[in-house]
């Protein structure tokens, strides 16, 4: 069905590929293994889905280091089959969002070929390439997120190339216009090919600026931009040079413009600043004319969300971004699985959702989480993820997220794959199956479900306004109202100690079947432990 606002207010579900559903006993999920789950992912009740990368890939970065924009790797399937995804997801009444990994490619693309086999090849000037400083040092100060100088030395061209990320994915130049029109060409490729839309890999990693200019260091007390590690030693210089540089919002005018061509498109921009995050999302996703939406990152953060910390994200939201669209999410496929992240024990994880699933914005739910996954343990013999290896034991990189997802209780592998998988299947993973939760009305699995038809159901949710009324480490209450639509109370107990909140005045009817407990007297609602309350007036 038309709906070009679709995406305000949708619940997103990531499918990480390579760990979904292998359908041709190779160890690695692929794009026919998607397609035979996808009934599953439609009971869910969720709007669309966000694929990670399946684009033709050397793998050194699971995907994220795309060699060919235009073909599907062979180890994920074939153009056809992602034909034929696109067309069993509408038939089920989901959209399909791409991953474009714009800013940079693989070494291992034709481009960057071409680009580093001399100074004076056509593409010459496609990637950052500088000069060594007499001394032979790097141009400039700029760290890659993985670890160590931005710069590697190139022996053929006898000059250093950018990387924001791995030394194998080199920085594409978007100063030069053509690098522009390639990158806009594989949009078009993938809109006429069917896809619903796009989530954009690191957009505010465009631009470099051109002359250079070092990056400073922190100053004491100031918290870096990139939600890196706190154990990366790299981890102390602000990026005010490198990242969002204002002709990212110039690419992303051209972006949209693309979109706006086909009929609903929506693009949720990655904007991985922990710092300048909200700001910066004000000013992509401004006037309607850039990103429909961002994807943030406050609520992927260790730090804990209590009360104070969602009210304070939803103040400094609506000061520094009035107009914008966020997309919140509390896991993903970079970050430890928030059940283990904010040590949630099941009923914390349900009260965690339904506070998702009530927030003003879009909201994303990774694989996984659905089941109450926790973060698996994967050892370093096991380890996959290059930015772990670099970091080992500090950091333990992004593997413990993306094991194989569990379908059946039956081990050694689920239901994943008959041969070994990628990476091994959390043994403690099992009981909590697809199969295994399937049956029981009480299970997380449907306790997702219901609060996601809550939210389906209800315009206001996904649309309203919000308005805080109490918020503190323990109890957060606020409502969401909308023109024409019954208004709904929200209160949640976020601690593990019974709480009082409080009901404004009102003809408030509370809202049954939610899975939660609480007692109402009056205006009083006394909450046990992880329970919310809601009502609608
Ligand atoms: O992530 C961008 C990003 O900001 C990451 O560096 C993030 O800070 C880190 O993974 C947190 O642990 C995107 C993709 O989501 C990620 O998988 C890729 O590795 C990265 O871009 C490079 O393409």
């Amino acid at each position: 069905t038309k709906d070009p606002d679709w995406w305000r207010g949708a619940v997103i579900y990531q499918i990480y590929p390579r760990s979904y559903q292998d359908s041709n006993g190779d160890g690695v999920g692929d794009l026919s293994g998607i397609i035979h789950r996808l009934p599953y992912v439609a009971s869910l009740g969720v709007d669309a889905i966000w694929i990670s990368p399946f684009f033709t890939s050397p793998m050194l970065d699971f995907g994220y280091d795309v060699s060919n924009y235009r073909d599907v790797d062979p180890m994920f399937g074939s153009l056809g089959d992602f034909d034929a995804l696109i067309e069993r997801a509408h038939e089920l009444g989901l959209r399909v969002m791409i991953d474009l990994v714009l800013s940079h490619t693989s070494s291992e693309h034709a481009w960057f070929k071409e680009s580093r086999s001399s100074r004076d090849n056509p593409r010459a000037d496609w990637y950052v390439w500088a000069d060594a400083r007499p001394d032979g040092t790097p141009p400039n100060n700029w760290l890659s997120i993985f670890g160590g100088s931005a710069w590697h030395w190139d022996a053929e061209r006898l000059q250093y190339y950018l990387h924001n990320f791995l030394v194998s994915q080199p920085d594409l130049n978007f100063h030069n216009p053509d690098v522009q029109n390639s990158l806009l060409d594989v949009a078009r490729f993938w809109l006429d090919r069917g896809v619903d839309g796009f989530r954009l890999d690191t957009i505010n990693f465009y631009f470099h600026d051109k002359e250079l200019t070092g990056n400073p260091a922190l100053e004491p007390g100031e918290r870096n931009a990139s939600i890196a590690p706190a154990v990366n030693p790299y981890n102390f210089q602000n990026h005010l040079h490198d990242k969002n540089q204002p002709e990212n919002l110039e690419f992303l005018e051209r972006f949209r413009s693309l979109m706006d061509e086909y009929e609903d498109i929506a693009a949720v921009g990655e904007v991985g600043d922990a710092q300048y995050g909200l700001e910066i999302m004000g000013q992509y996703t401004e006037g309607e004319k850039r990103m429909h939406m961002c994807y943030s990152f406050d609520f992927l953060s260790p730090e804990h969300i209590d009360g104070r910390r969602v009210s304070e994200v939803l103040k400094q939201f609506a000061d520094k971004a009035p107009d914008s669209w966020s997309c919140w999410a509390f896991s993903n496929h970079d970050v430890m699985r928030h059940a283990s992240r904010w040590n949630l024990g099941e009923p914390a994880v349900r009260c965690h959702l339904a506070l998702l699933m009530t927030l003003r914005g879009s909201a994303c739910i990774y694989q996984g989480e659905e089941l109450g996954l926790t973060e698996a343990y994967v050892s370093y013999e096991e380890l996959q993820d290059p930015y772990g290896k670099e970091f080992w034991p500090k950091f333990k990189g992004r593997d413990g997220c993306r094991t194989p997802m569990p379908w059946s209780p039956e081990g050694p592998n689920g239901g994943f794959t008959d041969t070994k998988p990628w990476l091994p299947m959390a043994m403690e993973h099992l009981p909590k199956s697809v199969q295994s939760q399937e049956g029981d009305p009480n299970s997380t699995l449907n306790f997702y479900r219901n609060l996601i038809a809550f939210r389906r159901m209800r315009k206001v949710l996904a649309k309203g306004t919000i308005t805080v009324l109490d918020a503190s480490r323990e109890v957060l209450t606020f409502t969401r109202d909308m023109e024409g639509e019954a208004s709904i109370f929200c209160a949640f107990n976020l601690s593990g100690a019974a709480q009082v909140a409080h009901l404004p005045p009102g003809p408030w009817a509370e809202v049954e079947g939610t899975g939660f407990t609480s007692m109402r007297q009056e205006g009083q609602i006394t909450l046990p432990p992880f329970q919310a309350f809601f009502a609608e007036g």
